[in-house]
């Protein structure tokens, strides 16, 4: 439906071109793009959790639990997503942005499946209307008479009115539907129903008071602080408790009425802020909850849920396997259902985060280096920092992990927007958009950004502060080159592939022959990624004063500020080994590499813009760093690229620790075909006693003396965003003239199918999908439920495997 309000839309601005504007169909994009992705389940960090993609305003979470035992409800209680719960796998089955999704949760802990079905339907000028239909199917191990607490927060935040409508029945709860009624300047007028659904409730023998019998839906209007809105569990936790005080005094351990009976609300439906909707059922159960925004029109119905999740679901499966034409051998169902699965998760992980965040622009010499002081964090040590709440920003971002890491990572979404750039290229360019939002005056983005209390409550302090000159990899410059290249291929593209771009839901993707439109785009972000770049340049860089060599005419090397003795956080690879001492002289090859690649596509990307004058200095910046690659930082002796430092006799010395680090000028592509360092950076890759392992590439060579050690995280563990960029350049190098083609032939189809059944495998058995995996045993391992970059399987699969018998020629 979006597709063909969409596709009107243009034809409206198309027709109104004629009379000379561009503009007219750039505005539409900007107002399609807000009311088709107004809402979505944003709050990633709930397992249901609804919002807008705006600062305040209704959102809504779902939270539930077995009551058979007074237990229960302290332990079995789910709200936010928790690593290390009694559930096998969670997640979105299914999702579309524009139009919703299914997501099943296996809660073994409470014997149930849950699964929550969302969908939009577009209307009005507020964003549209959106159900979820809840249902709670009791597993095959449980009894099918276990009893469920099922609550439904529903919180406006900000300005604007929310009420129960109707009486509760003299303050005995709901016995059918039960509706709210809301207003705000934002979302215009609504309504919000919770259906009665089906399902049985338990009955009890207690004479106990009517609200708390089985059949009734009990409401809690509240008015809460707004500061404390975000904390819902507490919220519901001190409601019950008060229900409970109530009660318990009437009974005796004998006596004592079942636990369903006594955790429930006190009802007082009405006005407020908060409303708290409580259920209970015996057994399976379902309903629905249903957002009709009144300009839309007509209110949506329980059977227009039900047609609505049907064709969402169609049209998803029909466009999954249009998208992702996934090549052999995993063009089978079972290939198909977990792509679809790392897919859905990732796209249904995408949330909206708003608030401070705390950054510290003191700039204080502890900062700077190596200083241990800056790990310090004792209450003086924070006291003596100078970081302040900044904001508020606003972040419309995918995340890693939904348990573990719900809020935005630099480095990750660039990855994250890989494969959702296929799917929906104008919802990908609406989070570029939103992460250079945060960008500022000198170019500076924050490496992690956690706006917000809600979004601070789950990272340790020491963790929590950003510095404006710690960096982190470009990697959103691939998405944005990406996009150019699209631009310029659909340009000159035949007709057939125009019609599947078609098929998409934006104007973007159904006006990427208009090179004008798309143009607009990149006009627009052009300044501000040349200005990150120049901060890149100038913040990181290295000093290379101490190198009295003549060659170097050009100053280009770099080194990332603010790593410690142990760690590298800015660099995405924490504890991969470097130069040891840290030495302010010291040079970091995988930070050098990035900066080639910026450069590579800003070069690009200005030549599409047609900017000329910028293009010669920038040539000139590359062909220094592509010089400065090989004279700083190339070992003859070890083969691969290597980190730098200043040794005892203060002369250059290359400091080699063979892994991700030594491939990265290959990593970005920078380096040539024909160039016969290529053939020793492919002897590496592919050498099972260094970094080719039957899962993929380990991040660091089974030879080194510091290769599983310490923490161990980027010291042996395969991870999924190196070894992507590994593929895709071994991809590269096997599609092109060049003496290494065959050899990347080799390796490409090899590491496409080892990636591509260990993290299958591994989904298979747990349900998860994982941070990285064991090079030894292929075992998932660290953060499980990690949808983000390890979600680039979907991509993976979808790359034709390459004969390797065929003759030799461009396949491209
Ligand atoms: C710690 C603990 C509840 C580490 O995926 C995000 C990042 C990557 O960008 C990086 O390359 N991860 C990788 O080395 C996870 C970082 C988590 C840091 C926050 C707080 C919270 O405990």
């Amino acid at each position: 439906k979006f597709a063909q309000l969409l596709a009107t839309a243009a034809a409206l601005a198309v027709g109104a071109s004629a009379t000379g504007s561009e503009t007219v169909l750039i505005n539409e994009i900007g107002r399609l793009n807000n009311q088709s992705l107004l809402w979505g389940p944003y709050k990633p960090n709930l397992y249901f959790g609804v919002r807008p993609r705006m600062p305040q305003g209704l959102w809504t979470g779902l939270m539930w639990g077995r009551a058979e035992t007074y237990m229960d409800i302290q332990q079995l209680f789910r709200y936010t997503c928790e690593q290390g719960q009694d559930i096998h796998g969670y997640g979105w089955d299914e999702y579309d942005a524009r139009t919703g999704g299914v997501q099943t949760i296996h809660d073994e802990g409470n014997g149930i499946d849950i699964t929550t079905s969302f969908i939009k339907v577009p209307g009005g000028n507020h964003g549209g209307s959106w159900a979820a239909r809840i249902k709670g199917t009791v597993r095959d191990d449980t009894p099918d008479d276990t009893k469920y607490l099922v609550h439904y927060y529903i919180a406006q935040e900000g300005l604007g009115d929310l009420e129960v409508q109707g009486e509760d029945g003299d303050g005995l709860g709901f016995e059918g539907d039960v509706t709210l009624k809301g207003s705000s300047s934002a979302l215009g007028d609504y309504t919000v129903v919770i259906t009665e659904g089906s399902g049985n409730h338990p009955e009890s023998d207690h004479e106990i008071s009517a609200s708390r019998r089985g059949d009734r839906t009990v409401v809690r209007s509240l008015v809460l602080p707004g500061e404390h809105i975000w904390q819902a569990k507490p919220a519901v936790f001190q409601q019950l408790q008060e229900s409970i005080q109530e009660v318990q005094q009437q009974y005796t351990d004998e006596t004592l009425p079942p636990p369903w009976q006594i955790y429930r609300l006190k009802p007082q439906a009405g006005g407020g802020n908060v409303h708290l909707i409580q259920k209970v059922f015996e057994g399976s159960f379902e309903f629905d909850v249903i957002f009709s925004s009144a300009s839309a029109g007509k209110e949506l119905t329980s059977q227009d849920v039900t047609r609505e999740i049907k064709e969402t679901s169609e049209a998803f499966a029909q466009r999954f396997s249009s998208v992702f034409d996934l090549k052999k051998p995993y063009n089978t169902d079972k290939y198909q259902k977990f792509g679809k699965s790392m897919f859905s998760n990732l796209i249904g992980g995408i949330g909206y985060f708003q608030g401070h965040q705390l950054i510290d622009r003191s700039y204080a010499d502890e900062y700077e280096e190596e200083n241990e002081g800056f790990w310090d964090d004792t209450a003086e040590a924070r006291a003596r920092k100078a970081q302040q709440l900044e904001g508020p920003y606003e972040l419309f971002t995918s995340v890693p992990s939904r348990p573990f890491f719900p809020r935005g990572f630099f480095w990750d979404e660039g990855f994250h927007l890989i494969p959702i750039a296929d799917w929906d290229i104008d919802l990908t360019l609406e989070v570029v958009k939103s992460w250079y939002n945060t960008m500022d005056s000198d170019g500076w983005i924050p490496r992690e950004q956690i706006l917000g209390p809600e979004a601070r409550s789950k990272v340790p302090a020491e963790f929590q502060v950003q510095y404006p000159h710690y960096a982190n990899p470009p990697t959103l410059f691939l998405i944005i080159e990406d996009f150019m290249e699209r631009l310029r291929g659909a340009n000159g593209s035949a007709p057939a592939e125009k019609e599947t771009l078609s098929q998409g839901q934006t104007l973007y993707n159904a006006h990427l022959d208009n090179l004008e439109l798309g143009g607009d785009f990149l006009r627009k972000i052009y300044p501000l990624l040349r200005r990150q770049y120049d901060w890149f340049r100038k913040t990181q860089k290295g000093n290379i004063k101490a190198y009295d060599r003549e060659a170097f005419s050009s100053k280009e090397a770099y080194r990332w500020k603010g790593r410690s003795e142990t760690h590298c956080l800015t660099s995405g690879l924490d504890d991969y080994p470097r130069p040891q001492p840290p030495h302010p002289g010291e040079l970091h090859v995988d930070l050098m590499s990035w900066v080639g690649f910026m450069t590579k596509s800003l070069i690009n990307i200005a030549d599409a813009l047609g900017i000329a004058d910028e293009i010669a200095e920038l040539k000139k910046n590359l062909f220094a760093i592509e010089r400065n690659l090989d004279d700083l930082h190339w070992s003859e002796k070890d083969g691969c690229y290597c980190d730098a430092t200043i040794d005892e006799y203060e002369e250059h010395a290359l400091v080699c620790h063979k892994g991700y680090i030594s491939l990265f000028p290959f990593l970005v592509g920078l380096m040539k075909p024909d160039d016969a360092k290529l053939g020793k950076i492919l002897d590496l890759v592919g050498d099972e006693s260094h970094l080719f392992s039957p899962h993929g590439l380990r991040s660091l060579s089974k030879q080194d003396p510091l290769y599983g050690t310490e923490e161990n995280y980027w010291r042996s563990p395969v991870w999924m965003p190196i070894n992507y960029m590994a593929l895709t350049q071994l991809h590269r190098i096997a599609t092109q003239e060049g003496p290494f083609q065959g050899k990347a032939r080799g390796l490409y189809n090899k590491l496409r199918t080892n990636l591509v059944d260990t993290v299958f495998k591994s989904w298979e058995e747990t349900g998860f999908a994982w941070e990285q995996y064991n090079p030894e045993t292929g075992a998932g391992q660290r953060t499980q439920h990690f949808t983000g970059w390890t979600s680039l399987v979907v991509k993976i699969m979808a790359m034709a495997p390459l004969d390797e018998a065929a003759p030799i020629r461009d396949e491209l």
